[in-house]
């Protein structure tokens, strides 16, 4: 741990606190059960886990929990992989092996020579670790150890962090600091924060990382900076964790001297070959590479007549030799495409499907436009059955208030993971798709865009480290509720007490909708203000690419608002399973929360409630600045609970949070007002100023925009 002021140390901590339990009975009791450890194996992981259990029981127990040689006394936790521990102990865990598989654990009550013992075991030493950190958080939540049988293995391969993180420490769409790699001083200096890293992301079973931005600058598959990357993985290694690079399609030519980066050329096809050698002599593990091609201006096949199989495949002929992988990303649309946005990704992709190698995975945004507070799951993840596709999630929040909003966004995960696409009729949920159950994928995976800079605290927000940890419990289990999940955060990272852990749990379940409801209620999307998107900016209108410009999305006119995107619209309801399609064309049937993504309807349109558009949406709008308004009143009662650092950043950040909800209000229903001439509903409370204030804002410097 880095040394810090106490109070610094808190944030800096996350969930890992390890702080002594407040209950002293609860102490003696684990301490009755937990006599001391002893470890089989020898690798680092090992190591590792041995360290982290001595450095998590005596912070918890208050009391030093030492390592023994052997298994001498009663109550040993011991700890080893199947393949290093001694037959007698295992004898009765055949049924519990069989169930894992090799990143999982068993966490088990054993008797060993007629005395009782706790044992974590898996196939390998890097589910031991998980183990280890499961065992961990069993204390720091209190629960009972007697009996226990937790059988559990991922159910997701690849659970991976996408930083997008530049060479010059800048971090696109980041809100916490600059970037953790620290590329002058590596690879000789290894800054403690990497370890720390490491150890949180093994905690929650992530287990690979990409390390820098999709944006890709070729020099990082320079030996100048490959050094440094290997260092990194040096450091992750033990964890479990893999390192990835981002591979920029035009390297070759770049880095490479080459005069093309045709997929067909024979050089080119050469040189990614003797790339890929060179990084597996350094980092024998290395994942593979991440890959944005022929979107927003990043180079790729395309560029020579070539499409995103070809490129893709390329890539993973050169992987392939030493088992590496492309997560090849969906993320395109063309400003030569004047069709629907929402509906590009699926019309390029889909036609490919089954045409990729195996060791090919495409990477699809949760949503069809862009990591909005809202929107529908992306229709591609019911259409592509002969593809792995990989989930990609927006852990940072760009459209979500920044690092200044506390957004709860395992909520929004769970809703898309639920969501049913019905591929092979009802029941065919995103979940089922990603973690290739439905379709027996072999590699299956997600990813999340990090939340972490070198903030003291990582995440800006210190509610934001919730999202990062519940990224990585869902990527464990896509199936896992996201109010368990919260319950398990709380507890581990501020305090068992219940009248803190209810009440603030259910602060951080409305806080989703609480952003949907006072950015973009009813369906509305994408209308913040652009480039950096901060704040809101629904009139924006003048920018070169049609589908950059906010209007293009909420299309407000004197008769109505919304994106008619059903079949007398753009269609992209048809690119749904026929059961969603009709669900979502039909202004009755489709869900109120997706109204105006769907459909362009009146400003008198009747909502089930009985109001009309206009003002449903007014009160939404007011909806949510209550809601944050509620919960600052929820975080003021929590004083006593938590330290006073912590305690005092969550209420400065929900107060800019209040103004900033307020902000979105008023300057939206200022704006939306020209078009639907209607007064304000009784309820809403009057603008705090005029819209021309509101338009004249700027923010050149806002974070995140490189
Ligand atoms: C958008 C971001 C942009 C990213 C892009 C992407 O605004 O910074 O480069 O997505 O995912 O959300 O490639």
């Amino acid at each position: 741990m880095l040394s810090l002021t106490a109070s610094a140390q808190e944030d800096y901590k996350l969930w890992l606190q390890y702080r002594k339990l407040q209950d002293s009975e609860l102490i003696a009791t684990y301490k009755s059960k937990i006599n001391g450890i002893v470890t089989f194996g020898n690798s680092e992981t090992i190591q590792v886990a041995s360290k982290e259990l001595q450095l998590g029981l005596s912070g918890m127990l208050g009391t030093t929990i030492g390592v023994h040689q052997n298994i001498a006394t009663e109550n040993t936790l011991i700890i080893g992989s199947k393949s290093s521990l001694k037959e007698d102990i295992l004898k009765n865990l055949k049924s519990e092996l069989e169930q894992i598989n090799d990143e999982g654990y068993i966490i088990k009550n054993i008797s060993f020579n007629n005395k009782n013992h706790i044992l974590i075991t898996g196939k390998t030493d890097v589910g031991v670790l998980y183990g280890v950190f499961n065992f961990l958080r069993l204390i720091q939540t209190n629960k009972a150890i007697e009996k226990l049988r937790i059988v559990d293995s991922p159910k997701i391969n690849l659970r991976i962090l996408n930083h997008w993180d530049n060479l010059n420490r800048t971090v696109e769409r980041g809100y916490a600091g600059f970037s953790l790699w620290n590329w002058q001083k590596l690879p000789d200096f290894i800054d403690q924060r990497y370890i720390d890293y490491a150890r949180a992301n093994a905690s929650i079973g992530i287990n690979g990382t990409v390390l820098n931005n999709v944006n890709a600058n070729a020099l990082i598959l320079t030996p100048h900076y490959l050094e440094k990357v290997e260092a990194l993985a040096n450091v992750f290694r033990p964890y479990g964790i893999k390192v990835y690079l981002t591979a920029r399609f035009s390297a070759p030519i770049e880095i490479g001297g080459l005069k093309t980066a045709d997929p067909y050329d024979a050089q080119v096809i050469n040189w990614w070959k003797e790339k890929a050698k060179e990084i597996y002599k350094r980092i024998p593990d290395f994942g593979g590479f991440l890959v944005k091609a022929n979107s927003e201006g990043q180079p790729g096949p395309q560029n020579y007549g070539r499409n995103h199989v070809d490129g893709a495949n390329m890539l993973a002929d050169a992987l392939a030799p030493f088992s590496g992988i492309v997560m090849w990303r969906a993320f395109v649309y063309s400003e030569h495409d004047a069709d629907d946005r929402a509906k590009q990704a699926y019309n390029e992709f889909v036609p490919y499907d089954g045409k990729f190698r195996d060791n090919v995975i495409v990477q699809v945004k949760n949503g069809a436009i862009d990591f909005q507070p809202r929107e529908p799951f992306h229709p591609m993840f019911g259409a592509m059955p002969k593809t792995p596709l990989m989930m990609e999630f927006q852990i940072t929040q760009e459209y979500l208030g920044f690092s200044t909003h506390l957004v709860y966004l395992p909520k929004l995960y769970q809703e898309v993971l639920e969501s049913d696409t019905y591929r092979l009729g009802k029941g065919s949920s995103v979940a089922k798709i990603i973690d290739g159950s439905l379709d027996h994928h072999k590699i299956t995976g997600i990813a999340g865009v990090a939340n972490i800079g070198n903030d003291i605290n990582w995440t800006g927000h210190p509610f934001a480290q919730a999202n990062w940890y519940g990224f990585g419990r869902l990527a464990w289990n896509p199936y896992l509720d996201s109010g368990e999940i919260a319950e398990e955060w709380l507890r581990s990272t501020f305090s068992n007490d219940e009248n803190f852990v209810y009440p603030v749990k259910e602060m951080m379940l409305q806080s989703r909708e609480a952003v949907v409801n006072y950015m973009t209620p009813l369906g509305l999307h994408h209308i913040m203000d652009t480039g950096h998107h901060y704040g809101p900016g629904p009139w924006v209108s003048n920018l070169s690419r049609p589908e950059w410009n906010p209007v293009y999305y909420h299309k407000a006119d004197k008769n109505g608002i919304g994106f008619d995107r059903s079949k007398t619209g753009s269609n992209a309801t048809g690119q749904y399973a026929p059961e969603v399609a009709k669900m979502f064309d039909n202004v009755a049937t489709c869900p109120e929360k997706d109204l105006l993504w769907f459909h362009h309807l009146s400003w008198d349109y009747k909502l089930k409630n009985g109001q009309t558009l206009w003002n449903g949406m007014a009160l939404k709008y007011q909806e949510g600045v209550d809601e944050v308004g509620k919960m600052a009143s929820t975080w003021d009662k929590m004083e006593k609970h938590v330290d006073k650092q912590r305690f005092n950043e969550v209420k400065m950040l929900l107060n800019i949070q209040y103004k900033e909800a307020q902000w979105w209000r008023d300057a939206c229903l200022l704006y939306f007002q020209q078009f639907s001439g209607k007064e304000l509903p009784k309820g809403v409370e009057k603008p705090t100023q005029t819209l021309d204030y509101f338009q004249s804002l700027k923010f050149p410097f806002a974070p995140g925009n490189n």
